[in-house]
């Protein structure tokens, strides 16, 4: 080797798991720079402040469980917290770290080369006034939900009203929320029923004179149950975090739900249908993550749970027919990511809004007036896109990644996709992913989940540091034994037979339309065990040199 990098590491990203690992190396007394596109910390926090956006996890579950002193400052003020109030928390973080010192802003990768004489990457940035920056390793912490995806709609830029993506949305240049905006009088035009158009229905539909919304696949939704927090709830939750984390640990996705371990139907009718009316009624994703054991795996089991909320769906709302074109067809219950509701299914119940099936029209063009369909043109003030993510790869297909012999990482993941824990892929020295393709935190409560992940890595660097290696590389083999590994476990979830995020598919992106390994779905446990037997297994399936 005869060239020195400029920092030891360089870690891509100012959310929440970027400023973690980028304190977690600084303080194991790496040099370390932290490069974030923004203007400022929060990652998806920071850009989706669409109305209506929080998170859907527990608050008090959705947080960085490793800092004592966070935990017992905090007061969470709902019991599932609103966009401002997690990005405030994320602030209030970042000066406990003292981290913000080590970020660049407005600075955004658009290459990242290795150098495999050097053992270095060469990362350049878009802005063309930024220097390059020369980094041992790279830590890519660029969210599974960062990179915002447009309709393929004609005519999308003629129109000549206010129009937003819900993950770009304007702030407020004082605070953490949105830009005051008034939609009051307005009349509003939605599209996209995924979580993040559930939560901007609900908000929009108490301001908008009239609000259309745009629906293509309805998703199975179930009451969030939010309120706010006592004090005397969190002085119980501050008491006893260990009982929380344990919990969250032990669950599937790091959420305080766990299954029932038995199956449905082993149960009596009407046992478990009382159980599901509970269930239902219960907080976050009681019934997703906390119902029987099968019911994400068994078709009957399944079905059973998908009629039990079908049913709620036509008690709710009071036309038959928009009561139908909302059930999800195409399919079961807790197959696609639950978008939690509050009063969302009431919203069509109301004079203001209305609803147009996509199934039974289609849109045929964007108009400087508003959205067009075969049946005419619904006249509109305000578009929001809440249509989701180019999600899991598109942020890292995003930047030029070249690894060994200049191959592009792209190229390698439209061969197939293969990592070793979602961390590394073969090819790749020194370059790390956290909460990519095929992490465990990528199914999962992020906060809690990315930071077992990055917590493991921290361990590997310290490693690394007591030995002097300079490139950590997985074996071809070790990934493609754990690649097959995760396939497994999503053929065994019926998720894994649905098209959705989850499973690569996107109709706004060309060539988004197979089905892949995206996700480890195993749950937090099985990563957690694969993990520390790899760790306790001297890193074994990795070349350190
Ligand atoms: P999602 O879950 O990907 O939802 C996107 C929505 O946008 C979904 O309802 C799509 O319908 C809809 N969409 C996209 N393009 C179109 C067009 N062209 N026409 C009509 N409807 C369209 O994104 P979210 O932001 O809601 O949530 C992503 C994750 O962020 C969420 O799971 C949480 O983990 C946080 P489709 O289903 O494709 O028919």
């Amino acid at each position: 080797m005869t060239k020195e990098p400029d920092f030891d590491v360089l870690v891509i990203g100012a959310g929440l798991s970027g400023l973690y690992q980028a304190y977690r190396l600084r303080e194991m007394g790496y040099t370390v720079l932290g490069v974030e596109g923004a203007d400022d910390i929060g990652g998806v926090w920071h850009h989706n402040r669409y109305p209506g956006c929080r998170i859907d996890s527990e608050s008090e579950v959705y947080g960085y469980f490793w800092n004592d002193e966070l935990m017992q400052e905090w007061n969470w003020s709902e019991r599932f917290a609103a966009q401002p109030e997690v990005l405030s928390y994320i602030h209030r973080a970042a000066e406990i770290m003292d981290i913000r010192k080590d970020f660049i802003f407005n600075a955004k990768v658009d290459k990242a080369v290795f150098d495999e004489e050097n053992n270095l990457y060469t990362v350049g940035f878009q802005q063309a006034w930024r220097a390059p920056v020369t980094a041992r390793f790279v830590f890519s912490a660029l969210g599974p939900l960062s990179t915002p995806q447009m309709p393929n709609l004609p005519g999308i830029n003629t129109f000549k009203g206010e129009s937003y993506h819900t993950a770009n949305w304007p702030r407020d240049p004082e605070g953490f929320g949105p830009a005051k905006m008034d939609f009051t009088g307005k009349r509003v035009g939605v599209i996209g029923v995924g979580s993040t158009g559930v939560q901007t229905i609900q908000e929009m539909a108490k301001v908008a004179d009239h609000l259309t919304v745009f629906l293509r696949d309805p998703n199975w939704c179930t009451p969030l149950g939010n309120g706010p927090m006592t004090q005397e709830r969190m002085d119980y939750i501050k008491s006893n975090y260990h009982e929380f984390t344990a919990k969250c640990d032990a669950s599937l996705a790091g959420f305080p739900h766990e299954f029932i371990e038995k199956n449905l139907f082993d149960v009596p009718k009407e046992e478990r249908d009382a159980k599901l009316e509970e269930l239902y009624k219960g907080p976050g994703f009681s019934l997703w993550l906390g119902a029987y054991q099968d019911v994400l795996a068994d078709p009957e089991a399944n079905k059973y749970v998908s009629d039990f909320v079908a049913q709620k769906i036509r008690d709710r709302v009071k036309d038959p027919r928009t009561a139908e074109a909302l059930i999800p067809k195409d399919h079961g219950f807790g197959t696609k990511r639950i978008p939690l509701e509050t009063k969302y299914y009431e919203v069509y119940n109301q004079e203001n809004v209305s609803l147009v099936d996509l199934h039974s029209t289609s849109i045929t063009r964007v108009t400087p007036q508003g959205i067009e369909t075969p049946e005419g043109l619904h006249e509109l003030d305000v578009i929001i896109y809440a249509t989701g993510f180019d999600a899991v790869k598109g942020s890292w297909n995003r930047i030029d990644i070249r690894g060994v012999d200049g191959v592009a990482l792209k190229d390698e993941w439209n061969n197939g996709l293969k990592t070793y824990m979602g961390m590394q892929c073969p090819g790749f020295p020194n370059f790390f992913m956290l909460v990519g393709p095929q992490s465990g935190a990528t199914f999962c409560n992020i906060p809690r989940c990315s930071a077992m992940a990055i917590d493991w890595l921290s361990d590997m660097m310290i490693k690394a540091k007591e030995d002097g290696v300079t490139r950590i590389e997985p074996e071809l083999e070790a990934a493609e034994s754990f690649t097959t590994y995760a396939s497994k476990l999503q053929g065994k979830l019926l998720l894994g037979q649905t098209n959705s995020w989850f499973t690569g598919i996107n109709q706004n992106i060309p060539g988004r339309d197979k089905r892949e390994v995206l996700l480890f779905v195993g749950g937090n446990p099985r990563f957690r065990a694969y993990c520390d037997d790899v760790k306790e297994h001297d890193y074994k399936g990795y070349v350190m040199s």
